[in-house]
C-alpha cells in the first residue's frame, strides 16, 4: 500500500551520487564532529585558493554569519555557468551537484589539497541544509540555491560589470542532521586561514565572525609569504641572522620554497612542512631531502673554511638544526600521502629535487654570507659538544637487568615485572606523597619516582644545565634515555631518518609503557605538572605522541554520611552530588595533597587500574602546543601577561 510521506521532488532527486555523501559523510570529510564541520569551510576556501594559484584571484573573504551559516567570496574567474553538454545543465549546477565534477572543468596545475581532502564543493552542498551560490562572469550574475544538495531553478541577470568583476560567492548552512556539533571555533578556523595566507604569498584572506555582538574581523596578507611565517614562529626570540635564508624553485609544474632562520637563545627545532597547502605532520620525502642536503652543505662549508678540521668530526643533523625554525612549502601535481594520518609525502622524485635546491641555495648563501655561516657552525659545534659531554657525563643507558639496578636513581622504587609493556612509572611530587605511593602501589608492576619539589624549567635552560639537574637525570635514567630526543645520535652527513622514533623503537627503549605524572590537586601541583609536561614535550615528545604519558587524577574531596563515603574528583561532581542527595549531614573533607591520603586511599582512588581515572596526554597540534609552551614557560613576559588577562576571568580556581 502506498503511504503518504513527507517527501517531495526536492528530497528525492539528488544528482550525481550525493546521497552517498549524506549516507557516509565521514568517508568524505573525515568525521561529523567539529573537525568535519571546519573541513567544509576549508573545502570551499581551497577552491578559491586554487583560483589564486592559477593566477586569477587575489582576495578571499570568509565569514561566519549570525545564523551560523558560512560565506566564502572570492574574486576568481567564477565557476563556469555555460550549459554543460552532457547534462544540458549549467556547469555551476553540475559542479555543485556532482562528485568530483570540479576537475573536469579545471585544467592541469596543482589543486590545493589534491588527494587529502579536495573532495569538491559538491560534498559541502550535500551536507548543507541549504546553499546559495552567486557567480559573476561572462557579463552575467548567476544565482542558484540548493536544499541538501538538490538544485532549485537558477536565475540569470545581465550585468556589464560582471565582465570584469568576476568571482564566486558561496553561502551554506551545515546540516544539523549530519553534524554532531555546529558551533565553529574561531581560533581553529583563523589559524588555518592565516596559514593559507602565509603559504600563498600576496593572497588576501579576510576572516569575519558575525556571531557575537562584538563583530570580529582579521585580514591576513603576507607579501613576504613563508619568510613572514618563519619570522612569526621566531617572534620574541633572538635570530642569528636576518632576513631568513630563503630559496625557491619552480619547474615542470613543481614548486618548492624553503625559509630558514636559527635563533641564538633557542635549542629546539621547529620545521613545518606543507604539500599543496596541507601540513605534512609526518614529514616525508621533501623533509628527508631537506635534512640531508642541509646537513651536508653546512658540513661542507665548515670543512672548506677550516672550521672543522678532522674528517671524523662531523656535525649531525640535530646539531645543525638546533634552534632552527623553518617552513618547507611544496606544490606538486599528484601528491601521494602516506603514513598513519596520511600526512607524510611519499613521492620519491621529490626528495632529490628538494635536496638539490637546498644544497645549492644553502651553499650559495653561505658563500655570500660567510659570517652567518660561521655563526651557524659555532652554534652547531656547541650543540655537538654539549650533546657529547652530556652523553658521557650521565650514565644514561640503563638496561633492565638485575645487575644494572646500581645505575638506577636512588630514589626510584622499581617494580618487579621486567616486561616494560606491563610496567607503570609514577612520577610523584614530594617525599611524603612518594612514601604513600610506595606503600600503596602494587609493587609487581608499579614503580615510584619521587621528585623533590619543582623541577627545572627546561624552556629557559640549555641542555647541559638540564642534564645536570638531579631530578631530570633521575627521570631520564628511569624512563630510558633512548626516548630522550635531545640526546639521540644522528650520523653526520649520512642519510638521515627523516622522522622521530617509530612506535616499535619507543616500545623497545621505553622502560615503562605508562609514565604517569601524579601531582597534588593544588596550584603548586599544577605548576609542577606543567614543568613536567614542558620537559616531556621538548625532550621526550615521541612518548607523548605514542600515547605513553598520563596524568593521574587524585580526588578533590571525601564526602562522608553516616557509614557511607564517596570520593569526588571534580567541582562539577561535587555540585551534582549535592544537587541529587542534598548536603544534610554530609561532612566534606578537602584533599589538597597526595600526602594527606593514606596508602590504601591513594591506591583505591588514584592508582588501582580497576577503579582509577587517568588522563592520556595527546598533542592535537604540535605547532599550537609549541606556541603555548613558549608563551607559558619562555622568557618573554608580555605574551604570558596577555594570556593571563584574557583567560583569568574564565578560570574557575579549583583551590578553595
Ligand atoms: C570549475 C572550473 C573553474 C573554476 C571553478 C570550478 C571554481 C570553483 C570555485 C569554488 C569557489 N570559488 C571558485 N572559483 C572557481 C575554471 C574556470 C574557467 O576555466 O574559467
Amino acid at each position: 500500500m502506498p503511504k503518504k510521506s513527507g517527501y517531495d521532488a526536492s528530497n528525492i532527486k539528488i544528482l550525481g551520487g550525493l546521497e552517498a555523501v549524506r549516507k557516509r559523510p565521514s568517508m568524505y570529510i573525515g568525521s561529523t564532529s567539529k573537525a568535519g564541520l571546519h573541513h567544509l569551510i576549508y573545502e570551499v576556501v581551497d577552491n578559491s585558493v586554487d583560483e589564486s594559484l592559477a593566477g586569477y584571484c587575489d582576495s578571499v573573504e570568509v565569514s561566519i554569519n549570525k545564523d551560523n551559516s558560512i560565506t566564502v567570496v572570492d574574486n576568481g574567474r567564477g565557476i563556469p555557468i555555460d550549459i554543460h553538454k552532457e547534462t544540458k545543465r549549467p556547469a555551476a549546477e553540475v559542479v555543485l551537484t556532482t562528485l568530483h565534477a570540479g576537475g573536469k572543468f579545471g585544467e592541469g596545475g596543482y589543486k590545493v589539497s589534491g588527494g587529502l581532502h579536495g573532495v569538491g564543493v559538491s560534498v559541502v552542498n550535500a551536507l548543507s541544509e541549504w546553499m546559495e551560490v552567486t557567480v559573476r562572469r561572462d557579463g552575467e550574475v548567476y544565482q542558484q540555491s540548493f536544499e541538501r544538495g538538490n538544485p532549485k531553478p537558477e536565475k540569470r541577470t545581465k550585468d556589464k560589470t560582471a565582465e570584469e568583476k568576476t568571482g564566486t560567492k558561496i553561502t551554506y548552512l551545515a546540516d544539523k542532521q549530519i553534524f554532531d556539533e555546529t558551533d565553529y571555533d574561531y581560533e581553529t578556523v583563523a589559524h588555518r586561514l592565516k596559514e593559507l595566507a602565509y603559504l600563498n604569498k600576496g593572497l588576501k584572506i579576510v576572516f569575519t565572525d558575525e556571531r557575537s555582538d562584538k563583530k570580529k574581523s582579521e585580514t591576513y596578507k603576507f607579501d613576504g609569504g613563508i619568510n613572514e611565517y618563519v619570522k612569526h614562529v621566531n617572534e620574541g626570540k633572538d635570530p642569528l641572522y636576518k632576513p631568513p635564508l630563503y630559496m625557491v624553485y619552480e619547474k615542470d609544474n613543481i614548486f618548492v620554497e624553503v625559509s630558514l632562520q636559527h635563533c641564538k637563545d633557542y635549542y629546539d627545532e621547529n620545521m613545518l612542512s606543507f604539500v599543496n597547502c596541507i601540513k605534512t605532520k609526518e614529514g616525508g620525502t621533501h623533509v628527508a631531502g631537506f635534512k640531508t642536503a642541509f646537513t651536508r652543505s653546512v658540513n661542507n662549508f665548515a670543512k672548506r673554511y677550516g672550521i672543522i678540521k678532522s674528517d671524523n668530526e662531523t656535525l649531525s643533523g640535530d646539531d645543525v638544526r638546533e634552534g632552527l625554525a623553518g617552513v618547507i612549502n611544496v606544490r606538486i601535481p599528484n601528491p601521494q600521502f602516506e603514513g598513519q594520518t596520511k600526512t607524510k609525502l611519499g613521492n620519491g622524485e621529490v626528495k632529490g629535487i628538494v635536496d638539490s635546491i637546498v644544497d645549492e641555495g644553502v651553499t650559495n648563501y653561505l658563500e655570500k654570507n660567510p659570517a652567518v655561516g660561521r655563526a651557524i657552525i659555532e652554534k652547531a659545534l656547541i650543540a655537538m659538544r654539549v650533546r657529547a659531554a652530556a652523553r658521557k657525563a650521565s650514565e644514561l643507558e640503563r638496561k633492565k637487568s638485575a645487575l644494572d639496578t646500581a645505575t638506577l636513581p636512588g630514589k626510584l622504587a622499581d617494580c618487579t615485572e621486567r616486561d616494560p609493556a606491563k610496567c607503570e612509572l609514577f612520577i610523584v611530587e614530594g617525599d611524603s606523597a612518594g612514601g604513600s605511593a610506595k606503600q600503596g602501589r602494587d609493587r609487581m608492576f608499579q614503580a615510584i619516582l619521587p621528585l623533590k619539589g619543582k623541577i627545572l624549567n627546561v624552556e629557559k635552560s640549555r641542555l647541559d644545565k638540564i642534564l645536570n639537574n638531579d631530578e631530570i637525570r633521575a627521570m631520564i635514567t628511569a624512563i630510558g634515555s633512548g626516548v630522550i630526543t635531545g640526546l639521540r645520535e644522528n650520523g653526520g652527513g649520512e642519510e638521515e631518518k627523516e622522522e622521530g622514533l617509530s612506535a616499535e623503537d619507543i616500545a623497545k627503549k621505553l622502560q615503562y609503557h605508562k609514565v604517569v605524572i601524579m601531582t597534588d590537586a593544588d596550584v603548586d601541583g599544577a605548576h609542577i605538572r606543567t614543568l613536567l609536561l614542558t620537559f616531556f614535550f621538548r625532550y621526550a615528545r615521541p612518548i607523548v605522541e605514542n600515547g605513553n604519558l598520563f596524568i593521574a587524577q587524585p580526588p578533590l574531596y571525601l564526602l562522608k554520611k553516616g557509614k557511607s563515603q564517596k570520593w569526588i574528583y571534580s567541582e562539577k561532581e561535587l555540585e551534582d552530588t549535592f544537587k541529587k542527595g542534598g548536603k544534610e549531614g554530609v561532612s566534606i573533607q578537602r584533599y589538597k595533597g597526595l600526602g594527606e591520603m593514606n596508602p590504601e586511599q591513594l591506591w583505591d582512588t588514584t592508582m588501582n587500574p580497576e577503579t582509577r581515572t587517568m588522563l592520556k596526554v595527546e598533542i592535537e597540534d604540535a605547532e599550537s602546543a609549541d606556541e603555548i609552551f613558549k608563551m607559558l614557560m619562555g622568557s618573554d613576559v608580555v605574551p604570558r601577561k596577555d594570556f593571563i588577562y584574557q583567560y583569568a576571568k574564565k578560570v574557575r580556581w579549583l583551590d578553595i
